[in-house]
């Protein structure tokens, strides 16, 4: 009995071996169904297929297995299938670190965002006058820091909230910024301000209710400038990562991903940071990523933790929001940190991290 126990076990041992090649040599050949679908443009579902497979197995099926088991399992063997060109088809992405293994480094200039040191962009909510944004710029590049931003367009929830001084703020912002050596970081909503804005901005910000504006996202991706794009506050990573995919994929490498905190049903905070998209991120792409704290937390009281944990996760470094007065700004007035504070904040990150620039 137990003899014929074990020879019969030697036999499944065998059967399971050739159904093992048999499934990697579909499998195979589902890649290059993969390669020829991701050259064609064609959906990687084909549930027509599917279905004539499985009808077609269901009826040659001689048992013992019954019909519809025959189908689960060969179910199985599609969503499997499909899993496959689903990685296959992210690893061919130009954001992937699959297909490029090095770190791409961002040059602002000479800056480099994404190299050596983790960068801190320092900047009022709303360029609001020439005077608070010169006040910001004195103290941020009095730290050695290099990057100054400022919202001069300004995507408000409410059309009846300050707009953003526009063209005005983005020329208040550049003169600045040449006076403390600096480089712009501002926000553009429409392809339309693209080209003025060149002339003003070292840094395009495409905003996180931008994140899936697929003609700005176009457009800049067919500029020669830097692109800072942040999360959607819905977006999930993957949709962030094609996002970042349509820039590079009209020409422009020199995308910045930010993290800025997502919806949650979470109250305590304004969004939660998802402090897992940065090591994911930092995985699966190639782009330097940053932690934008202000928007993340919405309050100013935990921006020194959440930062601490944003280069502790990886992250090639900090946006924050610093206003000379932040209870008399014109966006953001309750989560902007003022100078002296903002000082603070820089003492006590570099005690982690001795150089940011
Ligand atoms: C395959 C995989 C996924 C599709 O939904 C349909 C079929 C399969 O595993 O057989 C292969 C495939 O991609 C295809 O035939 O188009
Ligand atoms: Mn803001």
């Amino acid at each position: 009995m137990s003899e014929s126990l074990e020879a019969l076990r030697a036999q499944l041992d065998a059967i399971n071996e050739d159904i093992l090649h048999a499934l990697n040599r579909r499998a195979r050949i589902v890649e290059e169904i993969g390669r020829l679908k991701l050259k064609q443009g064609i959906n990687r579902f084909d549930p027509v297929r599917e279905r004539a497979m499985l009808d077609h197995l269901v009826s040659i099926n001689e048992g013992p297995f019954d019909d519809q088991t025959i189908r689960s399992l060969f179910k199985q063997i599609f969503a499997a299938s499909l899993q496959l060109q689903k990685k296959q088809h992210e690893q061919a992405l130009l954001v992937s670190r699959a297909r490029k293994p090095e770190n791409t480094v961002v040059y602002v200039g000479d800056v480099a965002v994404g190299g050596e040191h983790p960068v801190i962009i320092a900047g009022p909510c709303s360029v609001e006058s020439e005077a608070q944004t010169a006040q910001v710029a004195e103290v941020v590049a009095g730290l050695g820091l290099k990057f100054l931003r400022g919202g001069a367009f300004k995507p408000r929830t409410s059309p009846y909230d300050f707009q953003g001084l526009g063209l005005e703020g983005l020329k208040i912002l550049r003169e600045v910024a040449n006076r403390y050596d600096l480089r712009v970081v501002s926000e553009i909503m429409t392809p339309g301000d693209l080209e003025v804005a060149a002339d003003y901005v070292d840094v395009i910000q495409i905003g996180a209710r931008n994140m899936q504006n697929f003609n700005l996202l176009k457009a800049v991706g067919a500029l020669d400038k830097p692109v800072l794009l942040k999360r959607g506050m819905a977006a999930t990573i993957e949709e962030f990562k094609f996002a970042a995919e349509y820039i590079l994929s009209h020409g422009n490498p020199n995308v910045i991903l930010t993290e800025r905190g997502i919806r949650t049903y979470e109250k305590a905070t304004r969004n939660t940071l998802d402090i897992s998209a940065v090591p994911i991120l930092k995985q699966e792409t190639h782009l330097p990523v940053l932690v934008d704290v202000t928007h993340a937390a919405g309050r100013r009281d935990i921006l020194l933790p959440l930062a601490k944990a944003a280069l502790a996760a990886g992250a090639d470094g900090v946006m924050i929001e610093v206003h000379p007065d932040p209870n008399t700004a014109l966006s953001d007035a309750q989560q902007q940190i003022d100078l002296d504070q903002f000082r603070m904040f820089y003492q006590e990150l570099t005690k982690n991290v001795p150089v940011f620039i």
